[in-house]
């Protein structure tokens, strides 16, 4: 496989609304990043990732576009925008945009023409049909809903939606979609932008007919239908093969067999994804799942397509608290998981305050929380009959709000975040965990991070390198070995509160990073222990 920029980045994803807030609204916003892209820059990082700042009600804080053209002004202005591309680009920075196609905003002029009449020229735009005797067309549910229809009263008819009420899906089967689409990815693509996070992009298929789920909560039924690759060979074809832009697919309920489709280089489709086996298939740490998706996905690409590494994100609840260790072990666990992160084979993505450790939070009421998901899931749940606190609590674990709290920049007011009344609740721990105190601590986690980035900057073969798990049998124990060129790197970690063996030869091995201060025991490893050596070529 040829080198690729994109595929020598490190990745930071930056949930602007909850990074830095520059006008004192209580929201994040892009003056805010433009402010902090010294800070981003200074951890190392290649590309930054922007969730959406289009025009948008808010509903799903964002991802329900109302106008694809223009910037929310919660967020700011076009000329902020470019500004912060400008500002990006002067500091060796690339940016990607959030592209959400897969469905726009009830709001958006196109539904509200289709929406409109039967016979609006834009009623196919989207997915209109009958009810059965007064009921959905089936009884498919969505990812934020108990269903993925919504009758309108005017037309009489159903429309359909992967999501939130608010999040009609778009008929992709439409040409005229199709090209609308691609126009305005063209738009911004020709400001300068580096590429694209595709949205739920493996949901552009739809079946030909809606039939009833077996079951209807198994929801794989909304995602990798058939048509959808037809649609981003067309993509790439009409747009992505005019730029030298990275593009990185939400690709989730998928096998590697099935990812390499969309990733394949000889496909020209994608070029690389996420997929979801562990954060929406591995409700906690499970090393030997981990272990076996991590093969299973090295097997399945084949050399042929491109992996991306993560552990959370805005949708996803931060990694120390949820797959590590956030009180004993914080900081060993949180390194542990960077060093692993760091050296897979993939792009590694960061996720804002990731860096420094930050941690899941519990609000006490449901009206703490922003969460659309969460909150629908909570009222159905209720008006089911299940008692509200023990629903709070089910749903605290895995509230997308875990990872949306504010950045941490200090101990002061509001965390350094804002000057306003922050849109949500700030991490009552901030006064511990704060950006200023990790930037004056040298074994702080985030000096951790910039190492474990700047190894991979010297030594290719963190990126370029093959895939040799060892020492297998191991519960509580990964090891593997990556080769590249003449260098080969081994990775241990102790994934427990236990310390290890490690029997393997270490002797000859020169330590790259590790996450303890010096080596207690050559071959032991302490409660999350993680060392990265080159070794001689075996
Ligand atoms: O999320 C899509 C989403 O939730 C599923 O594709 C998938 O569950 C994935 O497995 C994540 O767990 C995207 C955005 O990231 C999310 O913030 C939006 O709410 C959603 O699409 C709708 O645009």
């Amino acid at each position: 496989m040829e080198r690729k920029w994109w595929k020598e980045s490190v990745v930071y994803q930056v949930y602007w609304r909850s990074f830095y807030d520059s006008d004192g609204d209580g929201y994040g916003d892009l003056r805010g990043v433009i402010e902090k892209l010294d800070y981003i820059r200074s951890l190392g990082v290649d590309v930054i990732w922007l969730n959406p700042f289009y025009v948008s009600p808010d509903k799903d804080n964002g991802y329900d576009i109302s106008d694809y053209y223009s910037v929310m002004p919660k967020a700011g202005t076009m000329q902020d925008f470019e500004e912060l591309l400008m500002e990006a680009h002067k500091r060796g920075l690339k940016v990607i945009m959030d592209l959400v196609v897969n469905h726009t905003s009830n709001e958006h002029a196109w539904f509200k023409e289709s929406k409109s009449s039967i016979d609006n020229p834009k009623r196919d735009w989207y997915i209109w049909r009958d009810g059965k005797q007064h009921q959905p067309p089936n009884n498919w549910r969505s990812y934020f809903c108990p269903s993925s229809w919504e009758y309108d009263e005017v037309t009489e008819q159903y429309y359909f939606h992967s999501f939130a009420v608010e999040q009609p899906d778009l008929n992709w089967k439409n040409e005229d979609v199709r090209e609308e689409i691609y126009k305005m990815m063209h738009f911004w693509l020709q400001k300068g932008i580096n590429g694209f996070r595709l949205d739920a992009i493996a949901l552009l298929g739809k079946p030909e007919e809606y039939l009833d789920a077996e079951n209807p909560y198994d929801i794989r039924y909304l995602t990798n239908n058939p048509g959808v690759h037809d649609y981003l060979h067309e993509m790439n074809r009409k747009v992505f093969s005019y730029y030298d832009a990275l593009t990185v697919g939400e690709v989730a309920f998928v096998t590697p067999e099935e990812g390499l489709l969309y990733v394949d280089e000889a496909r020209n489709e994608l070029n690389t994804l996420f997929h979801f086996e562990v954060c929406d298939e591995m409700p906690t740490w499970d090393l030997q799942r981990f272990k076996e998706i991590q093969k299973h996905w090295y097997e399945g690409l084949g050399g042929k397509g491109w992996n991306s590494q993560f552990l959370n994100n805005h949708d996803h609840t931060r990694l120390v608290t949820r797959y590590g260790n956030d009180l004993e072990y914080r900081i060993e666990s949180a390194k542990l998981f960077a060093a692993m992160l760091h050296s897979l084979p993939g792009i590694p993505y960061i996720y804002q305050g990731e860096e420094i450790g930050m941690t899941g939070v519990r609000f006490n009421s449901i009206n703490d929380y922003n969460d659309i998901s969460m909150k629908n899931k909570f009222n159905e749940l209720v008006e089911n009959g299940q008692d509200p606190e023990d629903v709070l609590k089910l749903l605290q674990p895995l509230s997308r709000d875990n990872s949306r709290t504010p950045m941490h920049w200090n101990d002061g007011r509001c965390a350094g975040f804002t000057t306003g009344k922050p849109w949500i609740n700030i991490n009552p721990n901030y006064q511990n965990i704060n950006i200023e105190k990790a930037l004056q601590d040298n074994d702080s986690i985030f000096y951790f991070y910039k190492k474990l980035i700047t190894l991979r900057k010297n030594h290719l073969v963190f990126i370029y390198g093959d895939f040799q798990p060892i020492l297998e049998e191991k519960d509580e124990l990964y090891a593997y070995l990556r080769t590249y060129q003449n260098e080969t790197l081994l990775f241990i970690g102790n994934f427990s509160e236990r310390k290890l063996p490690v029997e393997y030869n270490l002797s000859g091995a020169d330590l790259l990073i590790s996450n303890y201060k010096g080596i207690e025991e050559l071959n032991i490893l302490r409660p999350y222990e993680a060392r990265l050596y080159l070794i001689e070529n075996v």
